[in-house]
């Protein structure tokens, strides 16, 4: 969904939320949701950028960071883009819309923390346009985060100001109509950028899977992640049933993990084997490497190591929009063939599938009218 620039005349209106509306209207099938996914809700101000703009501030193609005092200048800067959209984002809720896009109405619950401003409207309008449904923890001194997304030939930078997403509580997941969702839930996807605000709620969800012998997939999210939250990885690690992440965020983790390799099956190996909590599942590991082939490994009940690549069916040139987001869709479309019961090779395969779809779109979005796999 895009937004216009008059639509944030006043970006901190307080308003009541349709959120509110909207979850009333579900009431009824709140406790039903398959997958509960948790995150950073973000809007995202996507614009082009020349390449000079991206050296001016040390960021790098296809990266993504968190803003820092001398970033803060770019929120403003690319205000005065004719080219920028503002469009929802936030990793986690980007794969909750696109898992909501495939799956029957009211299987995804997403939860995550907002300002009281007109930017969680969009948010909001953005989530209720698939049918996701949202648990948001309410700020009331901060503003809604926001992704600059700049995008440069096809590839994107993103920086991101977490603002109200950086002070999500656990206690809010354990509130006792959000925790009813939580224990009715059978699947579980939690974004690895949700490590920079609380690996605690990562663990209270991963606690519940592991005990109920329930899938918990967790994406890897951004080389950072990996660099410099490496602790917090480790410590959700054994809860963590798929790992989903890309090459550089591979490479991150052998080089933070000083594994000596850049050869993801050989870090996908290292990873699967770590130890888990819930020892009735294997772990599987899947890294995705844009147009070359996907990778998995799942360690088999006799400890074998299983490795599998599946080639990736390359869009043509002129059908890439751009890549914001391609990556929350492959984890949608493998996240919501796990909830519909498919196998391995059927969930790469629609991961691979919703990627695309969302590359042909502006932002991390999805094609209306709604395309059947
Ligand atoms: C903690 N950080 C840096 C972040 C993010 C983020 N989502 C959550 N936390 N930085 C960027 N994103 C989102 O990633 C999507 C593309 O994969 C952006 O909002 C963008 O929609």
């Amino acid at each position: 969904m895009k937004f216009s620039l008059s639509q944030l005349a006043k970006p901190y209106l307080i308003r009541p939320f349709l959120q509110f509306s909207f979850t009333r209207s579900i009431a009824m099938s709140q406790n039903q949701y398959k997958l509960v996914c948790l995150g950073n809700p973000l809007l995202d101000l996507q614009t082009n950028v020349p390449q000079e703009y991206l050296k001016k501030y040390d960021l790098k193609d296809n990266d993504a960071i968190l803003a820092d005092a001398k970033h803060l200048p770019i929120y403003d800067e690319i205000l005065n883009n004719k080219d920028l959209i503002l469009v929802a984002g936030g990793a986690a809720q980007n794969t909750a819309r696109g898992a909501q896009y495939i799956l029957p109405p009211h299987s995804v619950v997403y939860f995550g923390s907002v300002g009281k401003d007109v930017y969680a409207e969009r948010l909001n309008e953005a989530n209720a346009k698939y049918g996701l449904a949202t648990r948001y923890q309410l700020q009331d001194d901060y503003a809604t985060g926001k992704c600059a997304a700049l995008i440069y030939d096809h590839h994107r930078s993103l920086v991101t100001d977490l603002a109200a997403a950086n002070h999500f509580k656990p206690e809010h997941l354990q509130k006792p109509e959000n925790w009813a969702i939580v224990e009715a839930a059978t699947h579980y996807y939690v974004g690895g950028f949700h490590l920079t605000v609380s690996p605690d709620a990562i663990k209270l969800l991963g606690e519940e899977a592991a005990k109920n012998n329930k899938p918990l997939a967790l994406n890897f999210s951004a080389p950072f992640i990996a660099q410099f939250f490496k602790d917090q990885l480790d410590s959700v690690l054994p809860y963590v049933d798929y790992v989903i992440a890309n090459e550089s965020e591979a490479e991150a983790y052998a080089e933070s993990h000083d594994l000596k390799t850049k050869d993801v099956a050989e870090i996908a190996k290292h990873v699967a084997q770590l130890p888990k909590k819930n020892t009735k599942r294997p772990r599987t590991v899947i890294f995705t490497q844009g147009t070359d082939p996907t990778i998995t490994v799942t360690q088999g009940k006799d400890g074998e190591l299983q490795v599998e690549t599946y080639p990736v069916k390359p869009l043509a040139k002129e059908d890439v929009v751009d890549t914001n987001g391609a990556g929350d869709a492959f984890a949608a479309g493998f996240i919501a063939s796990l909830v519909q019961g498919k196998d391995l090779a059927d969930a790469v395969d629609v991961g691979q599938w919703a990627a695309a779809l969302s590359i042909q779109e502006v932002g991390p979005s999805f094609p209306f009218p709604k395309k059947e796999y």
